[in-house]
This record gives C-alpha cells, structure tokens and sequence, in this order.
C-alpha cells in the first residue's frame, strides 16, 4: 500500500468507524470516521468543517383539502380527513425538518415537525456538501423505531458508505445523527429520499428536490450568468428558476401511519396529487418559511411552538411552506426543474405554452459529439424518479381576455389526467399551477428559487 493512511478494515470495523460510533445527539464527535478513502483520526476531524445542511427525520401533519372526505372501502373508516390531525390539518405524514444553526440537542424540539416537500436545497458543482441527519423518532408512534437516511437519487459518484440505501449502507437510528458527506461532479436536477421501508417512508413524504449549480455559473455567455449546465454557448442560461417536486398522498395509507394499521399497498392510488408539497389553488399562494439564498446555515423562521412561519393568512399550511407558483417579466428566460417521487407516471402540459427540455435525469441533452438533442415540447411525461430541465422565454405580455386588470398574462401548467389536475373536487386540488408573465421591468431580479412576488420580505 502506497498510502499509509489506508487500512484494511473488516466491515464490521468499517460500520464500526463510521456513522455508528459516530455522534449521539449533543455529544461531540470521538473516533476516526471514514471521509472519502481514508479514515482520520479524531485530531483531524476537531477541524472538519460543519454541516452544510441540518435535516431532521421524524414525523408531522399537512393541510389538504377536507372536501370531500374520502371512505376507504377497505379500511371501513373515512380515511381522509384524519380524526387524529390537529386543527387545520388533515394528513399524517413523515419527513424532514430543516434544523440548520440549531444546536443537535434542540432539534428534539422539531420532532412532529416535518415539512412536505422536504427542504430545498442545492450544491455547487465540486463543492464538499455535508447533510448532517439526526433521527428525533415519531410523535404520532412512539411504538416504532424507524430509521432514516438520506439517499440521494441519482448520484452519479456516490461512495456507497453515503447512498443510504439500508441494506448496502448505514442507516440511521432514532437518537443518533450521521452527515453524509458529497462533492457533486454534475450539474443538474435530482430529488432525495429516506430509503428505509421506501415504499412507505417515500410515500409519507421523506421526499425533496435538490440541484446542483454548474461551475459556469459567474461567466457571461449568450446575454446570462446563470446556466442549468456547462454547455460552452449559454444555450442553458436563465433569469429565473422554479422547482417542481411531484408527490403524492393515498388517504388509506397515511391514515393507516396515523392509526397503527396497515394499508394494503397493491390498492394504491394517488388520492391527491402535490406540487411542492401542495394542491392547487394552494400552490399560488407565497412561500412560508424556506432558504432563501445558497447557504444553508441559517434555519427558517419559527414561531415560539417550533412551528414554520406559514404563508400570510394560512396558519395551516405552515408545514408546507414552498410555493409553485411561476412568475417572470416578458422576454426572460425561466428554467423549471421537475422531479417525480409519486409512483405513478404523470404527464404535465403547459396550455399555451411550449419548453425546451435542456437535461433528463441531471444529464444535459448533448451527444457523446456535442450534438444538440434538446428539444421542444409542450408535455413532459414522468416516471417515477425522473426530473427535467425545461427552459422557456416568457413572451410578450397581452394583457388580453383573461388577465385583464391582473397585470399579468396567465398560462396554466397542470396535469393532464383531469382526477390528478382536480383531485375530483371539480375546479380545485391537485398538481396544477400558473405561470404568470409581466410587463417587461415589472419584476426585480430573481433572489431565491420560487421567490413569490407576495414573500415577506
Ligand atoms: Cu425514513
């Protein structure tokens, strides 16, 4: 061995080294730990740098639409409204909770306090970007001892010590942290999940987006300083971004969770479906609190209950706090990055409207020659796991029928299965939002992803 700081380990001492010896919650680190090849002896992780990004796993509830109620033929019950929800709220969830600048003993304080979607967040490319996770267990069910992880779909060079898929790496038990260390090689769009229980643990919402910023971003190519990749020409420049999470919630089973049952997952359906973690009209409406620039070591705004500050006028959706709603000046440039963890396949059009399709899957759409294979569409088509990076110019504005007197144009962007688009409450719910374009000049430059022209400052 040509490296005296490699050592043969057992798996055992490999687990051992790891996250498992690693950190109780409050206590400092002792002991090697294993950062990329090598393992470093305690002296050297006194200066490792912090966290990036506090994630708490632990439970919570959301606010969909009470009306109507749904009876599952199968549980014999009206699963949705949940009896058990707090005021306001209708649906048992897990998930995750952004603890970042809190000390690790006072994030207990954010156990059933999942957000849906999961906290947003985005790396630079290169960057060494650490997500430390603490599981602070489940109020609703203190007879489960669920692990958690943080598996980061579709990772191109994820050492499999960080992949958190529980079986080929660690997990992460309740009252314990672990950080899962990245340096992203690839710009581009992907999502994150907990990869314990998957099935369950993704549908209760241990769900997000995340995205890494190419290393051209700074440069002036083709009129932009922002890109979603590398492509040499600015063809992938942009003046504003939004993210699109897609999730779903079967009634049957987070009512189940909630009620210490079980569901019978082979019933499945997508009772609602979400765009960052809300139904349409709910979409429109402002972020409550969120990141709202690219360092993450701030945590959002709390009220004295550890609550989210929630859009203004909607005490319910506190734990929803991400907007999904479009907004641009005419002639800008805006990038959507879409990512599906509902399991079934949807397909979202945009009337009116068509997008360039820049990158798949965190891949730019270039041949291995350079060649050019983005292209034109006014429909993009999920699978479950997929994303997309989609560009469009904003055109002119109109003022025509329909946004006369609002100020802006209008142009909906929903899903094209009219019981996904309504949630079958006629002309509310679902995954369905608005692209709203203004006059030219009207809006101030872009601050954050999702910045909503309502936003507390
Ligand atoms: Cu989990």
């Amino acid at each position: 061995m040509s490296d005296p700081r490699r050592l043969l380990l057992s798996r055992r001492d490999l687990l051992k080294v790891g996250g498992l010896t690693g950190v109780a919650l409050g206590v400092a680190a002792v002991g090697p730990r294993l950062v990329g090849n090598y393992i470093l002896p305690a002296t050297v992780l006194a200066a490792d740098k912090p966290p990036n990004l506090k994630l708490v796993g632990t439970d919570g509830w959301i606010s969909l639409p009470p009306d109507p109620a749904i009876f599952s033929t199968s549980m014999g019950v009206t699963t949705h409204p949940d009896s058990y929800a707090p005021a306001g709220k209708s649906t048992y969830i897990f998930g995750f909770a952004n603890a970042s600048g809190l000390a690790d003993d006072v994030q207990f304080n954010l156990k059933n306090k999942a957000q849906h979607s999961a906290p947003l967040f985005w790396a630079k490319e290169d960057e060494d970007f650490r997500i430390q996770l603490a599981n602070v267990g489940l109020a609703q069910r203190p007879d489960l001892f669920d692990e958690h992880t943080v598996h980061w779909h579709g990772f191109k060079n994820v050492i499999p010590f960080f992949d958190g898929e529980p079986s080929g790496s660690v997990s992460i038990p309740q009252g314990q942290t672990f950080t899962y260390v990245y340096v992203s090689r690839d710009p581009g769009t992907y999502m994150f999940h907990c990869h314990v229980e998957d099935t369950e643990h993704v549908h209760m919402g241990m769900t997000g987006l995340v995205f890494v910023r190419p290393k051209q971003d700074g440069q002036s190519l083709g009129g932009f300083t922002k890109f979603a990749y590398n492509d040499g020409d600015g063809s992938t420049g942009f003046d504003r971004e939004f993210v699109m999470f897609l999730s779903e919630v079967w009634g049957d089973s987070h009512w189940a969770d909630a009620h210490i049952q079980l569901p019978e997952w082979s019933d499945y359906k997508a009772d609602f479906s979400l765009l960052n973690g809300r139904v349409y009209p709910d979409t429109l409406l402002p972020n409550g609190s969120i990141a709202r620039d690219d360092t993450f070591v701030v945590s959002p705004a709390r009220d004295t209950d550890w609550n989210l500050v929630p859009p203004p006028g909607r005490p319910d959706l506190d734990s929803q706090p991400q907007s999904a709603l479009v907004t641009a000046n005419a002639g800008e440039r805006v990038l959507l990055r879409f990512a599906n963890l509902g399991f079934m396949e949807a397909a979202l059009t945009i009337a009116g409207l068509k997008v360039r399709v820049v990158g798949r899957d965190a891949t730019p759409m270039r041949g291995r020659t350079g060649f050019n294979t983005s292209y034109e569409t006014d429909v993009l088509s999920f699978g479950a796991g997929e994303s997309f990076d989609a560009i469009f110019t904003a055109a002119a504005f109109s003022g025509g029928s329909g946004s006369s007197g609002l100020g802006y144009d209008t142009y909906v962007l929903y899903n094209r299965a009219f019981t996904r688009g309504d949630n079958l409450v006629g002309d509310g719910g679902g995954q369905r939002t608005e692209i709203r374009v203004y006059p030219a000049g009207t809006l101030a430059p872009q601050a954050y992803p999702n910045q909503h022209p309502d936003d507390p400052a």
